[in-house]
């Protein structure tokens, strides 16, 4: 089977230090994070940046900092910004990371309640807006995907050659207000996305790991990270990033897939 490409999420933008006391804030504890990820097995870091008081940012001097400090300790890890940014940001807000035109950021195909009383918005007028910017910037798109209609949208604009393969799909199941996280769940997003595609599997919550392991069978690839998780186990808060990847490293390698170093990533997303 293909090699597996892990990814951390290392941040987020919706957990706190008050969650877990180990989610990183200022630019140092970023860099450690995502080193901690890298050294551990992550070839992708997917990155939203704070301020030194935790609040979600996406200032582009604040992401040029973070990542010219991931680069120094991590040269070869793909670092993927997110163009979601957190509940209520503006779309120029939002594209900002965009103009420092890393490989490949995430791209969110669709608006779906996001927890009890928040709302994800993204019209298709904002994804058009995004994917031309992206394009223009020459930035691979991950197409985030919360539920199945998202990947019909994302699907259109792949039609409209908008969108470019092989697309490369993430698969964020487990949200209070998208698809379930299920087997059956992922085996209907799975067939309803092109062949020649790749799609990671995020499972939020206490998904991560079951989503994970499910993942690396089904051959597609794996998220973890405080973002989407801050429990190592039932119960037991994760120290660090690089312990949940480190975990994913041994489910994986139970199953008989190995672990797919940056370069390795960057053949099979057709980043290079
Ligand atoms: N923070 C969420 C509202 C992304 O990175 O593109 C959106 C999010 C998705 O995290
Ligand atoms: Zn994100």
């Amino acid at each position: 089977m293909e090699k597996l490409i892990i990814t951390a999420a290392i941040c987020g933008a919706e957990v706190t230090k008050k969650d877990n006391s180990n989610v990183p804030y200022t630019v140092e504890e970023i860099v450690k994070e995502a080193k901690f990820a890298y050294d551990a097995g992550a070839s992708i870091i997917h990155l939203h940046v704070r301020d030194d008081s935790g609040i979600p940012t996406q200032s582009f001097e604040r992401f040029k900092v973070c990542i010219d400090g991931i680069r120094k300790e991590c040269p070869d890890v793909i670092i993927e910004p997110s163009t979601g940014g957190a509940v209520g940001m503006n779309n120029d807000e939002r594209l900002s990371p965009v103009f420092l035109k890393p490989e490949i950021a995430s791209l969110d195909c669709g608006t779906c309640n996001f927890g009890k009383d928040d709302i994800f918005v993204n019209t298709e007028d904002t994804i058009r807006y995004f994917v031309k910017k992206m394009n223009e910037f020459g930035v691979k798109p991950e197409i985030e995907v919360f539920d199945k209609g998202m990947i019909d949208t994302a699907l259109r604009l792949h039609k409209e050659k908008l969108l470019k393969a092989p697309l490369q799909f993430n698969f964020v199941m487990g949200v209070r207000g998208g698809i379930g996280a299920s087997l059956m769940d992922l085996a209907f997003m799975k067939a309803s996305i092109p062949e020649d595609s790749a799609f990671t599997v995020t499972g939020i919550g206490k998904a991560q790991f079951t989503m994970a392991a499910m993942a690396i069978v089904a051959g597609g690839h794996v998220r973890v990270g405080f973002e989407d998780n801050i429990y190592i186990r039932k119960g037991v808060l994760a120290k660090s990033n690089g312990e949940m990847v480190e975990k994913a490293v041994r489910i994986s390698r139970e199953i008989g897939r190995e672990i797919a170093t940056p370069k390795e990533a960057r053949e099979i997303l057709h980043l290079i």
